[in-house]
């Protein structure tokens, strides 16, 4: 009961110092929280994950600003990095590959790249082709690398339009048999999926994959 105080102690510090937009704690509290075996899942759900949500809510409630949230950003990374090697579980054979991406127009990789992550833990090869990605870019990597899923984020209303391009451009070329779809990010749902013709909507990054799992199995 003290120890999990302790942890839950640490945790908000890890999330208070995010929010602070000091990536140097940052770095060093994550490192102690893995050094003191905490799981790897509650440091990124409960520290950086938690802080970020914060910054998100005060961002758009305008009480803080840009510059304070690419700080907050960086310092999410500076835990991130830190516990990628711990979330990706090594050694374990490829259970199919999946092609990953920011939509054309959208710089938000966060999300993104903790699909990426968790997807990886799970035993899938993952291409990630990074932000700002071209419709055509998704579809020839997923054709050229024999991957069986496209994994789409966007967080902005305005680009989430470019994710139906990538499912029309599947069916154009009757691909979408062989080649699925799953999107995410916070303006996207289950109703938008349906609307653009994905094959699947995921609201954060486990869910994901356990959708790519089902993906997998229809592809
Ligand atoms: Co921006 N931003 N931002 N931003 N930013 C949002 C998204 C916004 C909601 C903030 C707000 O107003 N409250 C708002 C969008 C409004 C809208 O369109 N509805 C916004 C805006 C307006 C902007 C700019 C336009 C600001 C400006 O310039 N005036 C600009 C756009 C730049 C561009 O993209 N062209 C901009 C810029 C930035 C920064 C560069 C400063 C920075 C991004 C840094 C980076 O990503 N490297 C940033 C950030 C950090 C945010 C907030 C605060 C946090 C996003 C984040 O990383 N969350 C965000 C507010 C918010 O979301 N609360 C905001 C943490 C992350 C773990 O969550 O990305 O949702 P999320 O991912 C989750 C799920 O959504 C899901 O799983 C993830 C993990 O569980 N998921 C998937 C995501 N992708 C998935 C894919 C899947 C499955 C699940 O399958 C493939």
């Amino acid at each position: 009961m003290k120890g999990r105080v302790i942890e839950m102690d640490l945790l908000k510090q890890i999330s208070d110092f995010l929010q602070q937009g000091d990536d140097g704690k940052v770095f060093d509290l994550t490192k102690q929280a893995i050094e003191e075996n905490i799981a790897p899942k509650d440091i990124l759900d409960l520290g950086l994950i938690a802080g970020m949500n914060v910054i998100g809510e005060q961002f758009r409630k305008h009480e803080i600003f840009l510059p304070d949230v690419l700080l907050a950003a960086r310092a999410m990374y500076s835990g991130m990095d830190q516990l990628k090697p711990l979330l990706i579980k090594e050694g374990i054979p490829s259970a199919g590959k999946v092609v990953i991406g920011t939509v054309k127009g959208d710089l938000h990789d966060i999300g993104k790249n903790l699909v990426g992550i968790m997807l990886r833990g799970a035993g899938f090869e993952v291409i990630d082709l990074g932000k700002g990605v071209f419709a055509e870019q998704f579809v020839e990597t997923a054709v050229k690398e024999q991957a069986k899923v496209i994994g789409m984020s966007a967080l902005l209303t305005t680009t989430t339009p470019l994710m139906k391009n990538v499912t029309d451009l599947l069916r154009e070329n009757g691909l979408n048999n062989q080649i699925k779809t799953i999107i995410g990010g916070a303006p996207v749902s289950k109703e938008f999926a349906q609307e653009i013709g994905a094959d699947a909507y995921a609201y954060d990054a486990a869910k994901a994959v356990e959708c790519v799992k089902q993906l997998i199995d229809l592809a």
